[in-house]
């Protein structure tokens, strides 16, 4: 296996500048990019895509190449910068990629990631960019060498790294919890509190998995749940539409706060259409909790303040189960556009299972139920 230290010390003899967005394959690396480096030197943007463009500008600045790591799910996000910016037809800018091989070809994984796993790297050679496959045995120095002679021709190249390829890294510098509430445990209290006859929109990772158990828990049926499994940061947007054109019904959308602000502008577009049957959940742990507990900037924002100034009508911001009863029967008596942060702590049941449910069958049961009644 890969020493996540020496990988690191060797990137260090010629990259300076560290960005991306966490992966569960790449989490050992990121744990010690996180803990090692400074907040200059080492950025977990937004999205993947945002991090091309940090990568670009560090280029712009310094006339040296960045790393971007990504999982592979992210490398879509990355397509537009990596095409029309850095691309040896138009700024011809390097970089160094480093991207998580989620849904490999002959591997079981989850169904989010198995054509994305299929087609990673013939949509790297369709973008033009040459790169090299690793696994836990691998020649490091080999491999780093081969990238650096396409950053000295200012040409990317891109490292796949197979699952089980880093030794383990445990996250030393782990944020404070932001409140002693669990996610799992505010879920329970919203769907204690919300409308019976609403539908929920929730994100990946996860959220969607404790929503599914607790359902079970409270044999309540998987019916009324839309679980999202990919398309990270895109699920409040998936709630606007249905609540946009489901007026009658109420909609739910359980958001992270990695989800949110992946495509923040989402909240200043749902408040532009502002569907009066959409209320939005952002639990916030302030961390990429799903692949590693990696930060987000989140924990020092306050959402409710800035869905509020995109234009939502009704916002709050919880941290414990009496603060979101209340708000959550705020918004029972209220509808309008609302949103309820809830500051929760990181970490989640070591047993929690997955659902059950095909993607296709969750859809099925979903759309049938919003036209039961
Ligand atoms: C585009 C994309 N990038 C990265 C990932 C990997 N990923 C899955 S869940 C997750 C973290 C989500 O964080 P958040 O929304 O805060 O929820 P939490 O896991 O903390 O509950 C990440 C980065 C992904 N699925 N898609």
């Amino acid at each position: 296996m890969i020493k996540p230290s020496e990988f690191i010390s060797e990137l260090d003899q010629f990259i300076d500048f560290y960005t991306g967005v966490p992966d569960s394959l790449l989490k050992d690396f990121c744990a010690l990019l996180s803990d090692s480096k400074s907040d200059h030197q080492h950025i977990i943007a937004a999205n993947e895509g945002n991090s091309v463009a940090l990568a670009a500008g560090h280029y712009l600045g310094t006339g040296k190449p960045s790393l971007v790591y990504m999982q592979n799910s992210g490398l879509g996000n990355t397509v537009n910068p990596l095409v029309s910016l850095t691309d040896r037809d138009v700024y011809r800018i390097p970089l160094l990629l480093l991207v998580g091989w989620r849904g490999e070809p002959g591997k079981k994984d989850e169904p989010q990631h198995v054509k994305q796993g299929k087609i990673t790297t013939s949509l790297l050679e369709c973008l033009g960019i040459d790169y090299a496959v690793i696994d836990e045995n691998s020649d490091i120095k080999g491999v780093l060498l081969k990238a650096r002679s396409y950053l000295d021709q200012e040409l990317p190249f891109a490292i796949v790294v197979k699952k089980g390829c880093f030794e383990p890294y445990q996250l030393q510098h782990k944020k404070a919890d932001l409140s002693d509430f669990s996610r799992e445990e505010a879920l329970d209290v919203i769907l204690e509190h919300t409308d019976d006859s609403g539908f929920f929109v929730s994100t990946t990772g996860t959220i969607s998995r404790e929503l599914f158990e607790l359902r079970g828990k409270r044999e309540q049926g998987h019916n009324r749940d839309f679980l999202i499994v990919g398309s990270m940061g895109h699920t409040s947007q998936i709630a606007a539409g249905v609540a946009l054109s489901r007026k009658e019904k109420r909609v739910y959308c359980v958001d992270g706060d990695g989800s949110v602000l992946m495509h923040m502008g989402s909240l200043a577009v749902n408040a532009s259409v502002s569907p009066d049957n959409l209320v939005h959940f952002v639990l916030n742990n302030g961390a990429h909790d799903s692949v590693g507990g990696q930060p987000t900037v989140a924990s020092d924002l306050s959402l409710d303040k800035i869905a509020s100034s995109c234009g939502y009508k009704n916002c709050f911001s919880c941290s414990n189960p009496g603060e979101l009863k209340k708000a959550l029967q705020e918004v029972a008596e209220n509808k309008v556009l609302s949103l309820i942060e809830v500051r929760v702590k990181k970490g989640s049941r070591k047993d929690l299972g997955r659902p059950t449910v095909s993607p296709v069958e969750c859809k099925k049961a979903f759309m049938a139920e919003l036209d039961r009644n």
